[in-house]
């Protein structure tokens, strides 16, 4: 199948700070990137004969792009938090990175934090126990990842965001069931092969 053949489309993105493993988490879920100008992957998944299409939108962490980052965020289903667990400057980075995003209506968000570079050769600053408790107390999910070893593992904030997203979703699906979502019906109108089809037609 194709994205032009999605039923529901939504977006996620990735926020942190730099060189958290952001890139390395997109990459490590998905297949293929369809945009790699505004750091944009897709992920498709099939389930219970409905199609999904997941934009996943990996932002870069550096201070200077903070304010194209959040404003990327709007529209999001689901934020995905990073931090590095070797370098607590990076969690803590995290509560400007909230602060700018608290404008977007966080309402239609789901959020999971992920504390990456678990097991790193780098002793670890950030415990589980503090990521899970950063994590509680803003009304997210904690994972942890690593990337060097456990690549089917670093997987898992991903799909918990697909169940949890999908579970928005009723069978069958009303329209105004899906107001104020994030979720769109129907394939993203800018994928690639969507702008095709409109800049033909127009001739
Ligand atoms: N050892 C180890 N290295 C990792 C892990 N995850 C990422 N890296 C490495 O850390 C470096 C930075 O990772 P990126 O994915 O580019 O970081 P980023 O968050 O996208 O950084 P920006 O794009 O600058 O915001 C890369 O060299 C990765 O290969 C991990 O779990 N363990
Ligand atoms: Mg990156």
């Amino acid at each position: 199948m194709t994205d032009s053949e999605s039923h529901f489309t939504f977006k996620i993105c990735l926020v942190g700070d730099s060189h958290v493993g952001k890139t390395d988490l997109c990459k490590n879920y998905v297949e293929r990137a369809t945009d790699s100008s505004v750091f944009r992957y897709h992920k498709q998944i099939e389930n219970e004969n409905r199609l999904y299409t997941m934009e996943i939108y990996d932002l870069p962490g550096a201070h200077r792009h903070a304010d194209m980052a959040s404003h990327m965020c709007s529209g999001s289903a689901g934020l995905v938090y990073v931090f590095d667990k070797t370098r607590r400057q990076t969690l803590t980075r995290l509560d400007d990175i909230r602060e700018r995003l608290k404008t977007l209506g966080n309402d239609a968000m789901t959020s999971v934090l992920v504390g990456n570079r678990r097991d790193s050769r780098r002793p670890e600053v950030v415990t589980y126990e503090d990521g899970r408790a950063y994590a509680s107390k803003y009304g997210m999910t904690y994972f942890e990842t690593n990337l060097s070893t456990e690549r089917e593992n670093a997987k898992q904030p991903f799909d918990f965001l697909f169940t949890e997203i999908e579970d928005r979703i009723p069978d069958p699906v009303h329209p105004s069931a899906l107001v104020n979502q994030n979720i769109h019906i129907g394939p993203a109108f800018d994928t690639p092969e969507m702008r095709a089809k409109l800049f033909f037609s127009k001739k």
